[in-house]
Parts: C-alpha cells; sequence; structure tokens
C-alpha cells in the first residue's frame, strides 16, 4: 500500500512544484513582477508579451495571454497578478487531461519515447509507482536495448518499484523484447506495460522509423494498442522541446506528453507554449530525480507555480 506523496493528491504535491519550478524563481521574482506592480496599460502589456517570449512562452501563446490581459483589463476587477494567473490557468486547462487507465484493455500499453536523457527511463520508474498507488499492477519492458546500462537502470528501478522487468540481451530489437514483455505480462495477468525505448534524435529518420516498426508490432499483440504513446520532454530545453514534440507527433502519433526537469532551471513556459503551437496533454510532470518528485498535471497549480503565488486556486 501506498504512503508517498505522490498519492496525496495536487495540493501536497504544490509545495514542492512552487519551491523547485525554474529554482523557485516566479515569475513575480522577476521582470514580469515588475511591470505588475503597474496598472496594464498598452506600453505595459506589450512589455509584458516580451517578457514571457522570454520566458519560454512562446510567441503564440504571449500573444493571447495578453490579449486576454487587455480584455480583462475593462474590468478592472482584479489585480494584475490574479488576471495574469486566471489568463494562464484557462490557456492551460484543456491540456490537464490525467491519462486514465481503460480496465478493459488488459494489459494496457503504455510506449515512452523522447530524445536521450529527456528522463524517460526516469519517468517509467514514478509511472510504475504512481499506477502501483492505484491499485494497478505494471510490468516495464526494456526496450532500449541500445546500451548494457539502459538495460540496467531500468532495472534498478524495477527492483525500486517492485515491478518485474523484461529484458533481452543488449542490442537486441527492441520491438522483439516489447512484444515478449507484452505476452509475459498476460500470462501473468498484468494491468499496465509500460515500454522503454532508446533516446532518439527527431531527426534521425532511420531511428524515427524504427518507432513506427514498434508500435506495428505493438499493434499485432493488440489492435488498439499502444493505449498510450506518451513523449517525454525534457523542459529546460525550452523551445526546442517544443520542435521535438511536433516530429515525433507526427512520425509516430502521440496521445500524451510528460514534462520534466522543472525543477532545473526551466522556466515553466514552455506548458504555454504547448497549449498554443501544439495542444496536447500534459499527463504528468517531473520535477526531481527521486520517485516521488513526480505528479499528474494541473492547470491552476501550475498556474500558481508559475507566477509565485503561495497556494493553487481554488475557485477555478
Ligand atoms: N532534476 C531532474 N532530473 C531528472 C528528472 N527526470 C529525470 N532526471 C535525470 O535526468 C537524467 C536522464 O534521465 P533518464 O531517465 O536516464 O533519461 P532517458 O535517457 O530519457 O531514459 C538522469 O540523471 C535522471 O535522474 C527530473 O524531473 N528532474
Ligand atoms: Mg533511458
Amino acid at each position: 500500500m501506498a504512503t508517498d506523496s505522490a498519492q496525496e493528491g495536487p495540493s501536497s504535491f504544490f509545495g514542492k512544484l512552487r519551491q523547485r519550478l525554474n529554482k523557485g524563481k516566479s515569475w513575480l521574482s522577476g521582470n514580469i513582477g515588475s511591470l505588475l506592480e503597474h496598472p496594464l496599460d498598452d506600453a505595459t502589456l506589450e512589455e509584458l508579451e516580451e517578457q514571457l517570449i522570454l520566458a519560454d512562452v512562446g510567441v503564440e501563446a504571449a500573444a493571447w495571454v495578453t490579449d486576454e490581459l487587455r480584455k480583462r483589463n475593462k474590468a478592472k476587477d482584479a489585480s494584475p497578478t490574479q488576471q495574469l494567473r486566471t489568463a494562464v490557468a484557462n490557456l492551460l486547462e484543456p491540456l490537464a487531461e490525467p491519462l486514465v487507465i481503460d480496465r478493459g484493455k488488459q494489459p494496457f500499453i503504455i510506449l515512452v519515447l523522447g530524445v536521450n536523457g529527456a528522463g524517460k527511463t526516469t519517468s517509467i520508474g514514478k509511472l510504475a509507482q504512481h499506477f502501483q498507488q492505484q491499485g494497478f499492477s505494471t510490468l516495464l519492458a526494456a526496450g532500449d536495448t541500445f546500451r548494457a546500462a539502459a538495460v540496467e537502470q531500468l532495472q534498478e528501478w524495477g527492483k525500486r518499484v517492485n515491478a518485474p522487468v523484461i529484458t533481452q540481451a543488449p542490442g537486441a530489437d527492441p520491438a522483439a523484447v516489447i512484444f515478449d514483455a507484452l505476452g509475459a505480462a498476460r500470462a501473468r495477468d498484468i494491468d499496465i506495460v509500460i515500454a522503454d525505448t532508446a533516446g532518439r534524435l527527431h531527426t534521425a529518420a532511420g531511428l524515427m522509423d524504427e518507432l513506427d516498426k514498434i508500435k506495428r508490432v505493438i499493434g499485432r499483440f493488440d489492435a488498439s494498442a499502444p493505449h498510450e504513446t506518451l513523449l517525454v520532454l525534457d523542459a529546460s530545453q525550452g523551445q526546442n522541446a517544443l520542435v521535438q514534440a511536433r516530429q515525433f507527433h507526427a512520425k509516430v502519433g502521440l496521445t500524451g506528453l510528460a514534462l520534466t526537469k522543472l525543477d532545473g532551471s526551466a522556466k515553466g513556459g514552455i506548458a504555454l507554449a504547448i497549449a498554443k503551437a501544439m495542444p496536447m496533454p500534459i499527463r504528468f510532470i517531473g520535477v526531481g530525480e527521486g520517485v516521488d518528485d513526480f505528479n499528474v498535471f494541473d492547470a491552476d497549480e501550475f498556474a500558481a507555480a508559475l507566477i509565485g503565488a503561495d497556494e493553487p486556486d481554488t475557485q477555478s
């Protein structure tokens, strides 16, 4: 049974997120904060738009947010900070669509993709614990057969979260490893299989083709699978993360994103950029290397942490 904080709902996680996002430096502590001390006139809004772009929000989302503020400002019913927070939360809300495990799929298959070092393997460990705390059994497939160390790393996570790991020798065909794992999961009545893959650059055509093959092979096991194709994105890569998301999506078709390393120098604005440029559910966020440094994405909580509020908004 679970006793970890990851199970305790968004509010207990909020403190960690607020403290760690962009190393605790919220928008209020920087130039955006100074701008919000003034009434939101045209000149201030223009400057705010620029500052938002610098915070990784991206051109489209920055324009959307400042337009919202321009409209809202006429009502003058809330402080500039509160208005910004509401606009950000509204923009992010459609992305806050948690991954729901369809119990009719046995096993439910989650394929995890991303560039090297994005945090795939770590997120898989965290995910396994997350779902086990909800009462699902999980099995991990070591589909990153590129390096022996990658297999060992997943095995370590398997031990830590008490999930079986199906592996083959380094160099094995990743599609075959995953196919094996699916058979093993069915034989053992496992609820969820989470499949790791080798990191690949979104620009490497050969490796991107390999993902196609992995998906096809999974589809042979269950025509409705993979049930989730999850791209792990390192949030500290800013706008480049968005480029990766677009290319992975074009090539294999994604159903969700996990944003990792929000505890680093990531400014967090990338979530807003995603909302405008490539709307796609952000299923999970990672704020550290530990198994509990992880939670489902909550728009109000994220907006509050970005802006530097002491607690998430409860009224929306
Ligand atoms: N600070 C921080 N480090 C992370 C996070 N997620 C993963 N890492 C670290 O990033 C590095 C690469 O992670 P890994 O899971 O091996 O990436 P992969 O190559 O995509 O499988 C490891 O040192 C992880 O501990 C996170 O949310 N925050
Ligand atoms: Mg890995």
